[in-house]
């Protein structure tokens, strides 16, 4: 069970070691495969999640399981790198145990990072797209249950979870550093196993672009804090119903890793244009 409480531990611990935690810090959620794409951070913190108490550890291959405090273009961002997923056998509030932190750690903005499957066939592996738009089709929501009146509200709206203003920051920043940016709608399954054809299919038909095991809770989670939210995906492979490719999740951690260069630079862009 998530709660204030149990968050609020979490943070304390967190914050013994980051004694120079600043207001104004970004926070990021790197995906699968996505570890590489931040590294270089000016006095970088690294805390394992197996140092904070009450954090879940994250049991995928391809994420590292850390917390890293640090500085890009003189900018204080807070990464994790490694979430917490359905398909691990946690709730939807506990896979978002991460958002709860940086909400209550102060974050305002937060970026979300993953991996996903290009339903869109205009889309190729490799390419980065910009999430306009979600469909939680997990059947969970992170706010089920008791709600917490410090957090957000009990019926938060949901008709703008990713900011107009940073999307439009990020579409400049690719322009500038030469990133191929899509944009797109981004579908979340509970997974773990991926899409038959026909499933396929029908997410298209649903008006999707992009499907993958993560973030549209993680979204939902942050607005609900009153976050601003930004989410890319980094499509790793082509997801076509009428010439299924099998879809491995060693490919789809290769494919994101070689993307990691691109989020990499396309992130620092945005960061470095945001105040
Ligand atoms: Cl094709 N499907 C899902 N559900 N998640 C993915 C993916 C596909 N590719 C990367 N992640």
């Amino acid at each position: 069970m998530t709660s204030p409480d149990l968050t609020t531990s979490i943070t304390s611990h967190i914050l013994e070691k980051i004694d120079n935690f600043q207001v104004g810090t970004i926070g990021i959620i790197l995906g699968s495969g996505l570890g590489e794409a931040i590294t270089k951070l000016d006095d970088a913190i690294e805390i394992p999640y197996s140092e904070i108490p009450g954090l879940p550890q994250s049991t995928v291959k391809g994420h590292s399981g850390r917390l890293i405090y640090g500085f890009m273009n003189k900018k204080p961002v807070l990464v994790f790198s490694g979430r917490f997923h359905l398909y691990e056998g946690y709730t939807a509030a506990e896979a978002c145990l991460s958002i709860r932190i940086m909400g209550t750690l102060g974050i305002k903005k937060v970026f979300l990072t993953n991996a996903a499957g290009a339903i869109n066939p205009q889309f190729d592996a490799g390419d980065l797209m910009l999430i306009t738009d979600h469909i939680n089709f997990t059947g969970q929501s992170p706010l089920t249950g008791h709600n917490y009146e410090e957090w957000g509200l009990r019926f938060p709206d949901m008709s703008k979870v990713y900011c107009e203003e940073l999307r439009n920051t990020a579409l400049e920043a690719a322009k500038a550093v030469s990133v191929r940016l899509e944009r797109g709608v981004y579908i979340q399954l509970s997974g773990p196993n991926l899409e038959t054809p026909a499933e396929t299919r029908m997410f298209k038909l649903l008006g999707g672009d992009a499907v993958g095991m993560s973030t549209a809770i993680e979204a939902v989670t942050a607005v609900h804090m009153g976050m601003k939210v930004m989410g890319i995906a980094c499509l790793t492979n082509k997801n076509l119903p009428d010439c299924m490719a099998e879809t491995t999740h060693e490919g789809v951690i290769e494919q994101a890793s070689k993307s990691s260069a691109a989020m990499s630079a396309l992130i620092r862009e945005i960061i470095s244009r945001i105040n």
